[in-house]
């Protein structure tokens, strides 16, 4: 691959880059400091959830002996810390911002100082549980939170030049290719929450350096040995493990270790776990030429989107273990959808695309980003969702056990805050994912105005899309050479037209994309999406959608909320025949386009009827239903939501 460099610079997304810059990043600063005066709520209510604070700052000052006291957080607590860092590199090198950096140097200074000196780092193991390094893997997330460490350094030191990160960086990637891998005398297993292979393959994208590539297929490929492992440091455990109460055995699928990787066929276990698993199985395949692993990548990937994904691209339909269940189970008010889980499915799919040159894949990209990844914030980027519903009525949440997870309203902050600093992180980087260059040619996968600069090409992009869908790229080729730019036609797009200087031209579809063989010199191509609303049913396996309808506009899955339908939006139907009307609301939710179609409400003949009647005790009265995009519901207080609605 060349060297590329993108640019955003859409209003719409550099509003979101703004507001991470001027608020999210200062506010989840305060937050890691214990600096602010918020409300923290457990995800779920289960009292071992730590929420009294966040302490992550303070972690490091005491792992590094600057301050004394005990560790608190749960033990991947600073990952919150790395994941802020990275956010924080993306946001400077869009916009340089010297304080930030002054700030983000001492962080990196405060990491170098809590390193241990042959180059481990982890502030819980260090504080807490010394002899326990490395001695309870399964649920340890030491290699996890190695794994954010890289990806934070490197993207640190890509963006300010600061040596310091890349010192640390090589410390601990060079500790743990000393400490695991297949050589007697280490250790063989990996960690209980993949990561690090992420972490250790930008490593190797960046130097070049072999072994941090080997190193990450072999904590991919030992999975399979793992639970070994697990169940011998079980033994060893003095039922006083560090998660309180000792090692739990928990089902091997919840790890991905029940099968080596290359042989799995299924998304199975916790979500998030397992789309980093298949990110960085995509990264090795791609990068190792591995066919077999690229294979299981393509096995994983089909099981996911056929059946196993949420029309809002939301993935995990329980909350036991924050998992994936069956084929076609995808309750709406149980399931989990984690925002953490969207935003892995999107670097799944974006690892995907340099295995296969499939729309597709950039389609599922679009799908989780604009809906689900977005919605784990609230438009003022202080509240986040760890839950992302399709179907909320809020007291359920408040009082059925069962339904704790599911919140009506974006929490100030998150006991498990692995969230909100993810999509941070992912805001700031999007420039990365609106083109990759393929085997020669550049794909373009998501319309966001932006400038693209290769070695041999750039790319001005126009467009305001979603809002319309008419995309002008101004394509410079500065070879000899042809170039070939592949343009994604959405799979949810049914009617396109292109141009190319002027002259319509025949769009071809191949697997996804319309290919332009642009000459020398510059060249204007048009693309032409028609975006209206469109109504969706799902399979009929899908016992919870049967006899539904839900409704989208382009990339935007949109939703009914109580605040625009009032109560009981079960009482709804969208009748099959009505047209549903596009209107653009400036003012409403930061600028949306509202849709509106004719439908019905039942209501009740006796309303003083009992809780059964055996007589039909429901009529229906003619209702106008209005539905906003998925990702901005919640934003108005605490309110019923909901995506699929029945269809008469
Ligand atoms: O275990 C680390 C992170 O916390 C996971 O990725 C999330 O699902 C949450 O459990
Ligand atoms: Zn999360």
């Amino acid at each position: 691959m060349g060297n590329m460099k993108t640019k955003v610079t859409d209003p719409s997304w550099k509003r979101y880059k703004e507001l991470v810059r001027k608020e999210m990043i200062p506010y989840q600063w305060a937050v890691l400091n214990d600096n602010i005066d918020i409300k923290i709520e457990k995800e779920r209510d289960d009292a071992s959830i730590p929420s009294e604070k966040s302490h992550a700052i303070e972690n490091f000052k005491i792992a590094a002996g600057l301050s004394k006291g005990e560790h608190y957080g749960w033990v991947f607590q600073d990952s919150d810390v790395y994941k802020w860092l990275e956010a924080v590199a993306y946001s400077l090198e869009d916009t340089w911002d010297e304080d930030l950096k002054t700030l983000a140097d001492g962080v990196v200074d405060l990491i170098g100082k809590a390193q241990q000196p042959d180059g481990y780092i982890n502030t819980y193991f260090t504080i807490k549980e010394p002899a326990k390094r490395y001695k309870r893997l399964v649920e340890s997330h030491e290699l996890y939170c190695a794994g954010h460490l890289l990806e934070a350094l490197i993207a640190y030191n890509n963006a300010t030049g600061n040596t310091k990160s890349m010192d640390i960086a090589y410390k601990l990637a060079n500790h743990m290719d000393e400490t695991f891998g297949p050589e007697e005398g280490k250790l063989h297993c990996a960690d209980g929450h993949e990561e690090v292979e992420i972490g250790l393959m930008k490593l190797y994208h960046v130097t070049g350096e072999a072994r941090y590539a080997k190193l990450a297929d072999y904590f991919l490929k030992v999975r399979g040995d793992s639970p070994k492992v697990y169940e011998e440091q079980r033994k060893t455990d003095d039922g006083k493990g560090i998660l309180g109460g000792g090692i739990s055995p928990k089902p091997i699928k919840y790890n991905q270790t029940h099968l080596p990787v290359d042989m799995q066929d299924t998304a199975e276990g916790h979500a998030v776990r397992l789309v980093y698993m298949c990110t960085a199985m995509a990264d090795v395949a791609a990068t190792l030429k591995d066919e077999k692993l690229a294979a299981a990548c393509k096995r994983i990937w089909r099981n996911i989107v056929d059946k196993r994904m949420y029309i809002t691209g939301g993935i995990g339909s329980t909350v036991q273990g924050e998992a994936f269940t069956l084929d076609y189970d995808l309750p709406n008010d149980t399931m989990y959808c984690e925002t953490c889980a969207s935003i892995g499915l999107i670097f799944f799919a974006k690892q995907m695309l340099n295995i296969e040159r499939n729309g597709e894949y950039a389609d599922v990209m679009e799908r989780a980003l604009y809906n689900t990844a977005l919605s784990g914030m609230a438009l003022d980027g202080k509240h986040f969702f760890y839950v992302n519903p399709l179907e909320v009525v809020p007291n359920k949440g408040k009082l059925d056990p069962t339904k704790s997870h599911v919140k009506s309203v974006r929490p100030e902050w998150l006991g498990c805050a692995c969230c909100p600093p993810n999509l941070a992180r992912l805001i700031t980087s999007i420039d990365d994912y609106i083109y990759s260059e393929v085997e020669d040619n550049i794909l373009v996968n998501l319309f966001i105005k932006s400038e693209f600069t290769g070695d041999k090409v750039t790319i001005y992009q126009d467009s305001d899309y979603p809002k319309s869908g008419l995309v002008t790229f101004k394509v410079t080729n500065k070879e000899e050479k042809t170039a070939r730019i592949g343009i994604r036609i959405p799979g949810w797009c049914d009617n396109y037209t292109g141009k190319f200087d002027g002259e319509d031209a025949g769009i071809t579809n191949e697997k996804g994309y319309w290919y332009v063989n642009v000459p020398t010199g510059e060249h204007e191509v048009v693309f032409a999406m028609e975006i209206k609303p469109k109504r969706w049913y799902s399979n009929i396996n899908v016992s919870e959608d049967t006899r539904k309808v839900a409704v989208s506009r382009g990339p935007q899955v949109y939703c009914v909320e109580e605040a625009d339908n009032g109560r009981n939006l079960h009482c709804l139907s969208l009748n099959s025949d009505s047209e549903i009307t596009t209107e653009w609301k400036g003012e409403l939710l930061n600028g949306v386009n509202v849709l509106e179609a004719e439908g019905t409400r039942l209501l009740a003949i006796d309303t003083k009827a009992g809780l059964y009647t055996d007589k039909p005790n429901v009529t229906k009265v003619p209702a106008k239903i209005r539905f906003i995009p998925y990702h901005t519901w919640g934003n108005r207080g605490e309110n019923e939501m909901r995506v699929w609605l029945f269809e008469d």
